[in-house]
């Protein structure tokens, strides 16, 4: 039987992928295998990508681009493979993020993205996402204690936080049978009680 397909989205910071293993838990404890992956990234191709729009940066559509560039090389090689076989995929961002930043934070007219799902993955998107909901502020000082240089998105101002995190709750609002926002505030017990809870929800 085809495996489900699981993304976690939220602002850099809010925590989704401290709470990634935890979720591959959940999907084994109900006898499924679990694959976890990320974006962008999750395939050679990917992760060089990855490389190239953390640190160099570019107009928005060019970010766009390069995002479902990835994606699609991520698609083909691991997500649908991995579904195919019935493992269930959960995966660190999908296009969503897209929509977030590259329209919500850069401006990028979602048409846009829309075009792009529509070429590179028509027939596939995330039975359930997770959103993780922080205050940018919140999300910021849990960065600053990593100690590592951040990257083009990681030292964007507080504003371009708020309005990613506007971008996301708002598709939230448009569709709320796939998307489960839960409050990542507090310490990370709660939260991740909070996502076993969600998970609940949307696997009954
Ligand atoms: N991007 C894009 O623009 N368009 C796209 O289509 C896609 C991506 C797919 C890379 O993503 C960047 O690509 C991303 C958006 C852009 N922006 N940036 N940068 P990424 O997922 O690899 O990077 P990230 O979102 O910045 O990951 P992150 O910094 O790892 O954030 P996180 O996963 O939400 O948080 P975390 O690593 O789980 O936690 C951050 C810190 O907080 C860490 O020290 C934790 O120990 C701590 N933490 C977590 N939860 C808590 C709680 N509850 N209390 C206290 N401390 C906590």
């Amino acid at each position: 039987m085809r495996g489900r397909f699981i993304t976690l989205e939220g602002i850099d910071g809010a925590g989704k992928s401290s709470h990634l293993a935890h979720l591959c838990d959940l999907v084994r404890a109900r006898g499924h295998e679990a694959t976890a992956t990320r974006e962008p990234g999750g395939t050679a191709a990917g992760e060089g990508l990855r490389e190239v729009v953390l640190h160099h940066p570019m107009p928005p559509i060019a970010e766009a681009l390069a995002m479902f560039a990835a994606r699609s090389a991520h698609i083909a090689e691991r997500i649908e493979p991995a579904l195919a076989s019935g493992s269930w995929v959960v995966c660190d961002r999908f296009s969503d993020s897209t929509y977030a930043y590259q329209c919500g934070g850069r401006g990028l007219a979602p048409d846009a993205v829309r075009a792009l799902e529509r070429l590179v993955h028509p027939a596939l998107q995330p039975d359930a996402t997770f959103l993780f909901d922080l205050d940018p502020a919140i999300a910021h000082g849990r960065q600053r204690g990593q100690g590592r240089d951040p990257d083009q998105f990681e030292r964007e101002q507080v504003d371009f936080f708020r309005r990613v995190r506007e971008a996301y709750l708002e598709r939230a609002r448009v569709e709320p049978g796939r998307i489960h926002v839960i409050d990542a505030s507090g310490e990370l017990v709660p939260v991740r009680e909070r996502l076993a809870r969600a998970f609940e929800r949307a696997f009954p």
